[in-house]
C-alpha cells in the first residue's frame, strides 16, 4: 500500500490470485458456543439488512451462490464462515436494522455479533457496508460506535454503486469519506463497489490479501 492508501499493481495481482483459490463454507454459527475455533486471520462483512453483504462475498469469490442472497431483508441469520485457501476467512454477518425483526431477533443479533466482535483476536478488519443510495444512517452510526468501543478495526464499503449516476455516487462517497475520517478506528479510505457490475471488487480483494497469511 502506498502512503496515500492507494493500491499498487502488484497488490492488485496478489489479490486477484488469492481470490482464484478455492473458498469453502466452514460453519454457520448461531451462538457464541458454536463459533469455529480461532485459526488465522478473518475479515467480516457487516451492515444493514439487504445492503449486499452476501452478494459482496459472492462477487469477491466469483461464486454466485456461495453466500445465500435474497431480495427479502434478513436472509442471513447466522455468522457464516468461509475459508479462502487456508489463508483468510470471510465472515458474512447477519444484517441489522430490519424493521420487521422482532425484539428478540434484534437482541440476539446484538449479543452474538457483539461477543464475536469483542472476543475475536483473529478478526483483522470489519467491512461496514453502506448502500450508496441511502448513505450512512443512524443504525450505521450506532454500529460505528460499537466498533470503536470494541476496538474493532473497520473500513467503509459503499455497495450498489451501479444504482447511482457517477456524480451522485461521488457525492455520497465524499460525504462518507468525511464522516469516516472522524473515527480513529476506521481505515481512512473507503471502497466504492458494485457486486453486480464487479466494480471496486479488485481493490477490495487486494486489501483483503494484504491481511491474509502469506
Ligand atoms: N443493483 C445491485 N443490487 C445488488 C448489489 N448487491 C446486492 N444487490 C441486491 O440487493 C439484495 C440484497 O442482497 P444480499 O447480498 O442478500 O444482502 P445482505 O446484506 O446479505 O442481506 P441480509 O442477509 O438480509 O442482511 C439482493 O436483491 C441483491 O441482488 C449490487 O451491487 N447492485
Ligand atoms: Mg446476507
Amino acid at each position: 500500500m502506498t502512503e496515500t492508501g492507494e493500491i499498487t499493481e502488484q497488490e492488485l495481482e496478489t489479490g486477484r490470485k488469492l481470490f482464484l483459490k478455492p473458498c469453502e463454507f466452514i460453519a454457520a454459527s448461531t451462538a457464541i458456543s458454536n463459533l469455529p475455533p480461532m485459526d488465522g486471520p478473518e475479515v467480516a462483512f457487516a451492515g444493514r439488512s439487504n445492503v449486499g453483504k452476501s452478494s459482496l462475498v459472492n462477487a469477491l469469490t466469483q461464486r454466485r451462490t456461495l453466500a445465500r442472497t435474497s431480495q427479502t431483508p434478513g436472509r442471513t441469520k447466522q455468522l457464516n464462515f468461509f475459508n479462502l485457501d487456508g489463508r483468510i476467512r470471510l465472515v458474512d454477518l447477519p444484517g441489522y436494522g430490519y424493521a420487521k425483526a422482532s425484539k428478540t431477533d434484534v437482541r440476539a443479533w446484538t449479543s452474538l455479533t457483539l461477543s464475536f466482535l469483542k472476543g475475536r483476536q483473529t478478526l483483522m478488519r470489519v467491512f461496514l457496508l453502506i448502500d450508496s443510495r441511502r448513505g450512512i444512517g443512524d443504525a450505521d452510526r450506532e454500529i460505528m460506535k460499537i466498533f470503536n468501543e470494541a476496538a474493532v478495526s473497520w473500513a467503509l464499503v459503499l455497495t450498489k454503486g451501479d444504482k447511482l449516476k457517477p456524480p451522485g455516487l461521488e457525492k455520497v462517497a465524499s460525504e462518507c469519506r468525511r464522516e469516516v475520517a472522524t473515527h480513529v478506528a476506521s481505515w481512512p479510505g473507503i471502497f466504492v463497489t458494485s457486486s453486480q457490475k464487479t466494480t471496486g471488487i479488485d481493490t477490495l480483494r487486494a486489501h483483503i490479501a494484504g491481511l491474509a497469511r502469506p
